[in-house]
């Protein structure tokens, strides 16, 4: 019954099914397999929507033209034999070391030159396998000291480049939408924009704010201790959820990309819930990796499990959104007044006059009851099934 199908959106990395195990402490523990047997591995997972890619996680940094012709034609036929779709592509700027202190944001202006260039040489290859969706996740963006870098010029940096490439995806008729991924830190002792707030504002600067959205990720949130719920409904309510990236983390430890759900099952409830009740119909990508320990069927487990988990979490939001006795809290805490809502939906000079002349019953408004522990408890009882 929980059956996911590719209509649900649901997409995978060549950089996460592909994660071979590494960690800043030890080296691989999994095979590096090329792009084409990892289209087959997510091939052999049924309900797979597509895969998608880094620049250099399909064409390494130094290949040659002829070997990135080669790879490009194994991907592709990889791609037709699964039916699987590439919606969205991004550009590495953080692996090499030329960008070891940022790419739009270098204090090296041939840099960030070289930085902007290898996103549009990116954007072409997206295009070529059909993206419509450019990520940008600024991983070097940042500082460890802010004696290295001014932090306004480094916005006004970003913007330069962001302006430059929107108009360039324009020009190239792409049809990109760019979606931004915040991050508090990792690599980077600090990164610039550190939250999905922080870019539903900088999208407002710019030159073409009717092509940016966001593209949150649930573990960047909670490192930094926030309520991913929160930060996806600000960029819902703004209308610029064009991307969200799924995976899973303890709070406020480092960069763990666990598989979605594995750990914050009620947050998790409550994300599936604002996108089912918000209908959110975009891509669904889980950007996470199979435990260090895993073999590659046990990666096929982890990618069938992440699914799993969001229809299995979509069939509760339903049996929520059903519950009669949920439902009947719910009416009773949230307090009509036609009165009331009249007076401040507007404003005007008669209602500011109105408003200022009401009586209000301070402490009898206080008393009203708010029976939420019995919801909460409701909940949990929801989701363990009792
Ligand atoms: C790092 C990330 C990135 C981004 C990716 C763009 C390497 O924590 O989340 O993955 O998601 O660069 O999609
Ligand atoms: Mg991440
Ligand atoms: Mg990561
Ligand atoms: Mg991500």
């Amino acid at each position: 019954p929980f059956a996911p199908k590719p209509a649900d959106k649901f997409t995978f990395g060549l950089w996460t099914v592909g994660n071979p195990g590494a960690d800043p402490f030890g080296g691989p523990t999994r095979e590096k397999l090329e792009p084409a047997k990892i289209v087959e591995l997510l091939g052999d997972v049924p309900g797979v929507h597509g895969v998608n890619f880094h620049d250099n996680d399909l064409i390494p940094i130094d290949a040659t033209d002829a070997e990135a012709n080669q790879i490009k034609k194994d991907f592709r036929k990889a791609l037709k034999r699964t039916g699987l779709k590439v919606p969205m592509a991004t550009t590495d700027l953080f692996r090499d070391p030329v960008f070891k202190d940022g790419a739009f944001t270098s204090n090296d202006a041939e840099i960030r030159a070289y930085a902007v260039q290898k996103v549009m040489r990116a954007m072409e290859l997206g295009a070529e396998f059909g993206a419509k969706t450019y990520v940008f996740w600024g991983g070097r963006e940042g500082a460890e000291s802010d004696a290295t870098k001014d932090p306004v010029v480094a916005i006004k940096r970003m913007r330069e480049a962001i302006d430059f490439l929107c108009q360039y995806s324009i020009d190239r008729k792409f049809g990109y939408r760019f979606a931004f991924e915040a991050k508090p830190n990792e690599p980077r002792g600090h990164i610039y924009n550190a939250v999905t707030g922080s870019y539903l504002a900088f999208i407002q600067t710019l030159k073409h704010p009717e092509m940016c959205g966001v593209n949150p990720e649930m573990a960047h949130e909670h490192m930094a201790g926030l309520n991913f719920v929160h930060q996806v409904a600000a960029a819902l309510e703004a209308g610029k959820l064009f991307h969200i990236d799924l995976n899973d983390q303890e709070f406020g430890r480092f960069d763990q990309d666990y598989r979605f759900g594995s750990i914050s099952y009620k947050h998790s409830f409550f994300l599936v819930k604002l996108l089912v009740d918000y209908k959110y119909d975009g891509l669904k990508h889980f950007d996470s990796h199979a435990f260090r320990q895993s073999n590659y069927d046990d990666v096929k487990a982890f990618a069938r499990g992440s699914m799993r988990t969001y229809k299995i979490l979509e069939h509760k939001v339903k049996q929520f959104n059903k519950d009669k006795d949920i439902q009947k809290l719910l009416r009773q805490i949230n307090r009509k007044s036609k009165a009331a809502e009249q007076l401040v939906s507007k404003y005007s000079k008669s209602n500011a006059n109105a408003l200022l002349e009401r009586e209000f019953d301070r402490k009898k408004l206080a008393e009203r009851p708010l029976p939420y522990e019995e919801l909460d408890q409701r909940v949990f009882d929801l989701m363990m099934g009792v």
